[in-house]
C-alpha cells in the first residue's frame, strides 16, 4: 500500500500556479486577478455601515455623519444589513428545499424520479402529522411532499421539523419569540422589517435574523436534506477520491456544480448509458467521467461516490485543465466568470435553472418531468464535444486523495452499532458516541463547515484547524466546501487516524471511520442539528451543555450567515474566521458575540488568526466538559 501523506498547500499551490499559466496563455481572467483589482475593499461595506435601502441615500456612517438622512444610526443600519444578509441565505437554502419537495411530488414508480428510501419516508411522515399506516408508497410520498410544501406558506403555526429538537430548544425558541413560522413568511418579515422606516432596533433585527435562520435550518434546509434522502437514498459510507487528479485525460469529463441534486442524479445515471458510452468510444474517449464541485458534488459523492474535483475556489481550475467537456450547473455559488472562461476553451458551460441565468452559457431548462431526457442530451453534448478538445491546452494536475464519505446520521448510528462491545444498543442510538465523549476518550466535536474565501489562503484555515483538532482528540463533522478541503488534503482517508490523539485514534480504529466525517452539502448541516439534539437527549442535557462547537473559518456566502444563525440558535457556539459585516456597530457586535447567549445559550466568536481560533474552540470545549463534570 502507498504511504499515507497529506497533500500540502505547496503542492496545491504548484498545481494552481501551473493552471494560471494556461490562463495567461489563453487570455483568461481568473479570481486571483480580480481579487487584486478589488483590494482594498470598501470600508463602509466591510463595517456594514452603508445603507442603500431608499433613494434618499445611499447613506454612509462616519464620525462626522453619524446618522443617515432618515436619522438611522450605525446600529440600525448594521442590524438591517445583517438581517437582509440572513434573509438572502435563508431564502436560497429554503428554495432549494422547495425544489426537492416538488421533485418528490412528481416521483412515480415508472418515472425518472423514484422513492429510493421508503423506510425514511415512513419515518418522516409523522413529523408532518401524516399516518403512514396502510398507505401506498407514492400516495404517501405525494402527501408528504405536499405537507412539506405547505410549510413554506402556511398561515398559522410553526415549522413542524422543530419538534425534532430537544424539548428545551423548542421551549427556548418559543420563549424568545424565534420559533420559526412559515418559511417564506420569515423571509418576507425580514424584508418588511428592513424597509425604509421600519425596524432600526438591533435587538429586534437580530432576533428576526435568528428566527429566519431557524426557518432555514429546521425548515427549508432540513426538508431539502430529508426529502433528498427519500428520493435519492440516504447516504452510506462509500469510498471516493478528491482533487483535480480525478479528471481523466482519456475520458469525456463532465463537471456538475451547484447545489440541487435533481439533475446531477440523472447525469450520473446517464453517464453509464450504453448508447452514450458507445458514442464516447466512437469519439475516441475511453469512458465518461463525472466529477463535481461545491455542494452538488457533495450530494452525488455521498450517494454514488462521484469524485470531488474541488471546492468553491477550485471551480475555475476545473475549466483551466482544458480537459472539461462540459460544466453543468444548477444553482448557487457558481462564478459568473465561468462563462467567459469556458469560451477560452472548448468547454460547454451549461446553465439549467431559471434561478441561475448567466451570460456566455448555454441554457437548457431543467424541467423535472423530463429530467432523464435532459440529462441524456447534456451528456451527449459533452461526448460530442470531446473531439473539440485542444490537446495543447490540456494539463491535469495529478494530485488526488482517497476519501470516505456518506456519513448521514443513519450511517453514523449504523457504524456505531457495528462496534462489537457490550454497550451497543441494538435499536441504534448515539449511546456509544455519548459514552466515549463522557469518558473523555473523545474530548468533543467540532462541526467544520462553509466556504472558501480569497481573504483566507485557499483551504488553509480548514485544513490547519482540522489537523489541530483531531490531534487534540476532537472528532470532526464536516459539510460543504470544508468537507472538500478535507478530502483534497487526505483527511477523509481512514489512515488519517494516524494524525489523531490516542483517544480519537482508538475510536476511529474501533468504529472504522476517518476522524473527519463528511456529512454532506450545506443544507445537510441540518443533519448535524439532529445529531446534536439526539446526542443531548441521550445525555439528558440540552445542546448548549454539549462539548460541541461549530466553525466556518473561510465562509463567504449569505447562506453561511443564515446557517450560523440557526446553529447558534440551536445552542452551539459558532466560531468565524472571516469578519461579518457588523464591526461598524458596537451594539450589534455585542449582541452577536455576547447578548444572544442570554436568549439561546450560545454566541458567535470571531477570530481571523487560525491558531488562536483553534485554541479558542478547544478551550470552549474543555469549559463545557468541566461544567458537565466530565
Ligand atoms: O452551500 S460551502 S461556497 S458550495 S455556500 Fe457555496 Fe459555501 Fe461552498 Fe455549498 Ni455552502
Ligand atoms: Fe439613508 Fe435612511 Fe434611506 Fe438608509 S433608509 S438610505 S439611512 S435615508
Amino acid at each position: 500500500m502507498e504511504e499515507f501523506k497529506l497533500t500540502t498547500y505547496e503542492q496545491l499551490q504548484e498545481d494552481t500556479d501551473r493552471l494560471l499559466e494556461t490562463a495567461e496563455k489563453v487570455g483568461a481572467n481568473t479570481w486571483q486577478e480580480r481579487v487584486k483589482n478589488q483590494t482594498p475593499h470598501c470600508k463602509f461595506g466591510e463595517n456594514g455601515v452603508c445603507c442603500r435601502i431608499c433613494t434618499m441615500g445611499p447613506c454612509r456612517i462616519t464620525p462626522k455623519a453619524p446618522r443617515g438622512i432618515c436619522g438611522c444610526d450605525a446600529h440600525g443600519i448594521v442590524g438591517r444589513n445583517f438581517l437582509r444578509f440572513t434573509a438572502g441565505g435563508s431564502a436560497t437554502h429554503s428554495d432549494h428545499g422547495r425544489e426537492i419537495c416538488h421533485t418528490l411530488h412528481i416521483a412515480s414508480p415508472d418515472g425518472d424520479y423514484k422513492v429510493k428510501d421508503e423506510a425514511k419516508l415512513r419515518r418522516l411522515a409523522p413529523v408532518f402529522d401524516i399516518d403512514p399506516e396502510g398507505k401506498e408508497t407514492y400516495e404517501l410520498a405525494h402527501e408528504v411532499a405536499l405537507a412539506a410544501l405547505e410549510e413554506y406558506g402556511k398561515p398559522f403555526g410553526y415549522q413542524k421539523m422543530t419538534k425534532r429538537a430537544t424539548k428545551e430548544r423548542q421551549e427556548t425558541w418559543l420563549r424568545e419569540g424565534i420559533l420559526p413560522r412559515a418559511i417564506d413568511r420569515e423571509v418576507s418579515t425580514a424584508m418588511h422589517m428592513t424597509h425604509m422606516g421600519n425596524s432600526s432596533l438591533p435587538e429586534a433585527l437580530i432576533r428576526q435574523a435568528l428566527r429566519n435562520g431557524l426557518s432555514d435550518g429546521w425548515g427549508g434546509s432540513m426538508m431539502g436534506t430529508e426529502l433528498s434522502d427519500v428520493l435519492f437514498g440516504t447516504p452510506k459510507e462509500i469510498e471516493t477520491e478528491a482533487d483535480l487528479g480525478v479528471i481523466k485525460e482519456d475520458e469525456v469529463n463532465i463537471c456538475v456544480h451547484g447545489h440541487d441534486p435533481s439533475l446531477s442524479e440523472m447525469i450520473v445515471e446517464y453517464a453509464e448509458n450504453p448508447e452514450l458510452l458507445a458514442l464516447a468510444k466512437e469519439k475516441g474517449a475511453n469512458g465518461i467521467n463525472i466529477v463535481g464541485v461545491c455542494c452538488t458534488s457533495n450530494e452525488v459523492t455521498m450517494r454514488h461516490g462521484i469524485p470531488m474535483a474541488g471546492n468553491f475556489l477550485s471551480q475555475e481550475n476545473v475549466v483551466l485543465t482544458g480537459a472539461m467537456e462540459a460544466i453543468v450547473v444548477d444553482v448557487q455559488c457558481i462564478f459568473p466568470a465561468l462563462g467567459p472562461l469556458s469560451k477560452c476553451f472548448h468547454t460547454k458551460f451549461i446553465t439549467t435553472s431559471d434561478i441561475c441565468r448567466m451570460p456566455d452559457s448555454e441554457f437548457i431548462h431543467m424541467d423535472p418531468t423530463k429530467a432523464g431526457q435532459i440529462a441524456y442530451d447534456i451528456v451527449k453534448m459533452a461526448v460530442e464535444n470531446f473531439a473539440n478538445r485542444n490537446k495543447d491546452l490540456v494539463y491535469i494536475p495529478q494530485h488526488k486523495q482517497k476519501a470516505y464519505v456518506g456519513y448521514s446520521c443513519e450511517e453514523i448510528i449504523h457504524k456505531l452499532d457495528g462496534v462489537t462491545n457490550s454497550q451497543v444498543d441494538p435499536t441504534g442510538t448515539y449511546r456509544p458516541l455519548a459514552q466515549v465523549v463522557t469518558s473523555g476518550v473523545i474530548r468533543g466535536a467540532v462541526a467544520l463547515v462553509g466556504c472558501n474565501n480569497p481573504k483566507v489562503r485557499h483551504d488553509y484555515a480548514h485544513v490547519e484547524l482540522m489537523k489541530k483538532l483531531i490531534a487534540n482528540d476532537i472528532i470532526l463533522v464536516l459539510s460543504g466546501c470544508s468537507a472538500q478541503a478535507a478530502a483534497k488534503a487526505g483527511l477523509l482517508d481512514k489512515r488519517a487516524k494516524e494524525l489523531c490523539g490516542d483517544g480519537l485514534k482508538r475510536v476511529c480504529e474501533l468504529v472504522d471511520i476517518p476522524p473527519a466525517l463528511h456529512m454532506g452539502s450545506c443544507v445537510d448541516i441540518s443533519r448535524m442539528m439532529l445529531l446534536v439534539c439526539d446526542l443531548a437527549n441521550e445525555l439528558g442535557i440540552d445542546t448548549p451543555q454539549l462539548p460541541v462547537v461549530g466553525c466556518a473559518p473561510e465562509y463567504m456566502s449569505e447562506k453561511a450567515v443564515s446557517i450560523g444563525n440557526y446553529v447558534v440558535s440551536t445552542g452551539i457556539d459558532t466560531f468565524l474566521g472571516v469578519q461579518p459585516y457588523v464591526a461598524g456597530s458596537s451594539e450589534c457586535t455585542e449582541l452577536l458575540t455576547n447578548g444572544i447567549g442570554d436568549w439561546v445559550g450560545a454566541t458567535y466568536y470571531v477570530e481571523s488568526d487560525i491558531e488562536k481560533l483553534g485554541d479558542m474552540m478547544i478551550e470552549r470545549i474543555e469549559e463545557k466538559r468541566k461544567a458537565l463534570g466530565i
